[in-house]
């Protein structure tokens, strides 16, 4: 394994209050007694595409990839709602904010993301073909009894609305504790060129 190869990712930002009102259903959640590793706030964000394992020299290429990707794109709207598990009821793992809104836009943002990263060897992911926010991973998988009262109780949660017209390609470091977020590059809808990021939380 090389040291130097970077953890990366493409996703959209999510505003501020967006993600405070994603971090107050986790706080509810959790007070609930449903055990899980929490997604920090900060962190909750709308994944495209996982890269993972990526060469630093790579990024100049997926900057490109995803300014195609968003060049003739129109911004959306989005909204928070409802819950969800992957990969399903049975061996429930990743617990998740469901979308509604704009939900053609998101797939062809997700698809055009997906195919501008092929020739960089990167495989599609199914799990982004459905929108989602995580919120909690499982060390193996949630107990069914605090999961259904979870599921059961904030089944009709809505989010505050939010408007897509940027994404960002972010490094994740791993270590102990949650993991970090850097964002690297992004790329913003009908601009004919990129900008490296100043900021911004995924
Ligand atoms: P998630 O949105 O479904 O939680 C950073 O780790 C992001 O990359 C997370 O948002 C996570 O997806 C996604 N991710 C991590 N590992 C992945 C994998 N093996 N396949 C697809 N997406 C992954």
């Amino acid at each position: 394994m090389n040291d130097a190869l970077l953890r990366t990712f493409v996703a959209v930002p999510l505003p501020a209050p967006v993600r405070a009102a994603l971090g107050d259903l986790s706080a509810r959640m959790q007070s609930g007694g449903l055990r899980g590793r929490w997604v920090p706030p900060e962190n909750i964000h709308l994944t495209l595409a996982f890269l993972g394992a990526t060469e630093p020299a790579a990024v100049d290429r997926i900057k490109e990839a995803i300014a195609e990707a968003t060049a003739r794109r129109h911004p959306f709207d989005l909204t928070p709602a409802g819950l969800g598990v992957f990969p399903g009821r049975r061996r429930p793992r990743v617990l998740w904010v469901g979308l509604q809104g704009e939900l053609e836009a998101l797939a062809a943002l997700t698809t055009a993301v997906g195919r501008a990263l092929v020739p960089l060897g990167v495989a599609p992911s199914r799990r982004n073909a459905v929108g989602h926010l995580t919120l909690a991973r499982a060390r193996e998988t949630f107990d069914p009894d605090p999961l259904d009262a979870v599921l059961q109780r904030h089944r009709e949660f809505i989010g505050p609305s939010f408007h897509v017209d940027h994404i960002v390609l972010y490094r994740s470091e791993l270590g102990a504790g949650p993991a970090r977020y850097r964002p690297l590059v992004g790329a913003t809808f009908g601009a004919a060129g990129v900008s490296a990021t100043t900021g911004g939380e995924p």
